[in-house]
């Protein structure tokens, strides 16, 4: 093993190598290709139905599947949820099919995916929109 660790940082092509190995793995880490948060939310406490969580969600897909985003009507939606009450609307949105170039609903461009409801947001509010949300809702802690 020794002698290995001595012929790869001995030899600049190898040492090249795991430089750009190493480059990868981490520039995967932060990827905007992740399939979204994996974030343990926990409903438990939540005083919204299904039906009605179901509801949030599809406002919020709404708001966001077109070009552009409505920000007010996704911090008129956040803005009064708890965060048990944002965990069943993050169950219920799923992963929904999106075009994260475009910001739009996908569905026949390569590259688009299922991804979920904060993959969806991250991409579709500007940092100056994502504070204003975490000031609206301090509670969510989403950004
Ligand atoms: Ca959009």
């Amino acid at each position: 093993m020794k002698k290995l660790a001595v012929i790869i940082f001995s030899n600049p092509i190898f040492f090249g190598v795991g430089f750009v190995l190493l480059f990868l793995r981490f520039s995967n880490l932060f990827s905007s290709d992740d399939e979204g948060s994996r974030i343990p939310f926990n409903e438990k406490g939540s005083t919204l139905t299904e039906a009605q969580a179901l509801s949030r969600a599809d406002v919020l897909h709404q708001a966001m599947k077109n070009p552009g985003t409505k920000e007010n009507e996704i911090y008129e939606t956040l803005r009064v949820l708890s965060k048990p009450d944002f965990a069943k609307v993050y169950r219920l949105f799923g992963a929904r099919i999106y075009n994260t170039w475009l910001g739009v609903t996908g569905g026949v461009a390569a590259g688009d995916a299922n991804r979920d409801l904060i993959y969806w947001l991250n991409n579709e509010l500007n940092a100056e929109e994502k504070r204003e949300l975490s000031r609206l809702n301090p509670e969510l802690e989403l950004f």
